[in-house]
């Protein structure tokens, strides 16, 4: 239960269409799989996607980090001694991916030499998660269709609709559309990705106030601190802190600030470890989850569903699991398939999925 190898392996698969948002966008999935080697002959993996606008990261800056930095911190650390594995990792700032993926690959390991499932060992609730759909900016009659594509095709009746753009008429054009075009059964909800003023998010939830939304996501900058706890306190449906509460003590600022009401919670960004300290730092305060999604391919999305799952609170909402649809393709042998709006959780050891190598061999860009 040694760990004996640390790899950062850079690879780019493109997406069929750019997903746009107010903060950058993602045209193609250049991330970084993460794994470990134990003295046994375990491989755990995980996924590291760099986000440059929301975290400062970037793919090789992940690829060196773990090479340069946590590698050594972590070869000849046993796969139990994750606490203090972490302490160390913490000694570096940000550089949030990437201390996840490596904390999601030793509980890969763990789990794959204990031959039981890591959701399980997380608390093992339930086997599956509702499916919410995020749709990236575009024009109303596209996003609508996309929606509906995605219901025809997956049973998807959750969908987070990206806005936070100017004029704010752009984005609430799209909210009325998708709820006339999609009906009253599906649920919207709006991400702003800190894109507005909290003056315009006002104005703009207002003008969508007819339209049943049920989360309003990080409309303007945390940073403004009053303008946001203003905008938070007025809003009558949560809302939801995603980038600004990245870690428990973020997440505690922005829910005593009264700037939030519930927390976007990433595996991407926080791992297991850190997701349930995060999930149960929520629990204690007696808010909302929203399990989020970092842009991921497969394997981030089995990762989300691997902790989802595991516990009530994050599997009682529909959790931001399909974006890797809108990939190309995918490094998992096994495609992860989303059926009845529903996304079940990988049954095999560890995460519970294989990465193809011939797949890896095609799309790493290190070689
Ligand atoms: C989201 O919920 O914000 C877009 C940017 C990012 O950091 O994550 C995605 C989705
Ligand atoms: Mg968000």
């Amino acid at each position: 239960m040694k760990i004996v190898a640390v790899e950062a392996i850079p690879y780019s698969i493109p997406y069929r269409k750019p997903l746009r948002f107010a903060s950058g966008e993602v045209r193609a999935a250049s991330h970084v799989l993460v794994r470990v080697t134990t003295d046994d002959g375990i491989v755990g993996a995980a996924d590291a996607p760099p986000r440059p606008f929301t975290y400062g990261e970037t793919q090789r800056g992940v690829v060196a980090v773990v090479e340069d930095l946590f590698a050594p911190q972590v070869i000849g650390r046993g796969l139990l001694e994750r606490e203090a594995i972490l302490e160390d990792l913490a000694r570096t700032v940000g550089n949030p991916t990437a201390k996840a993926a490596i904390d999601m690959a030793i509980w890969d390991a763990l789990g794959r030499t204990l031959e039981m499932p890591v959701t399980g060992l997380l608390g093992g609730y339930t086997d599956r998660m509702r499916v919410s759909h995020m749709l990236g900016f575009d024009e109303p009659a596209v996003m609508v269709s996309e929606g509906q594509r995605m219901r025809e095709l997956h049973g998807i009746s959750t969908f987070k609709v990206k806005v936070g753009r100017r004029p704010v008429a752009l984005d609430t054009a799209v909210v009325r559309a998708l709820r006339e075009g999609l009906g009253p059964d599906v649920e919207l909800y709006v991400d702003g990705n800190r894109g507005w003023t909290a003056s315009e998010a006002a104005g703009a939830m207002a003008e969508m106030a007819d339209l049943g939304l049920t989360l309003a996501e990080e409309l303007c900058p945390a940073d403004d601190v009053l303008s946001a706890r203003w905008l938070g306190q007025q809003l009558d449906v949560p809302v939801v802190a995603d980038e600004s509460a990245t870690t428990p003590a973020e997440v505690t600022r922005q829910l005593l600030s009264g700037a939030a009401s519930a927390i976007s919670i990433k595996t991407a960004r926080t791992g297991f470890t850190g997701s349930q300290r995060v999930l149960h730092l929520c629990e204690g305060l007696g808010v909302e989850v929203v399990v989020g999604n970092q842009v991921d391919g497969q394997l981030g999305t089995a990762c989300s569903v691997v902790l989802g799952a595991a516990h009530r609170r994050t599997s009682a909402r529909a959790g931001e699991l399909s974006n890797f649809l809108d990939m190309t393709d995918d490094l998992l042998t096994e495609p992860l398939r989303i059926s009845g709006g529903e996304l079940l959780v990988p049954t095999g050891h560890g995460i519970g999925v294989e990465v193809d190598p011939e797949k890896l061999a095609r799309y790493r860009i290190d070689r």
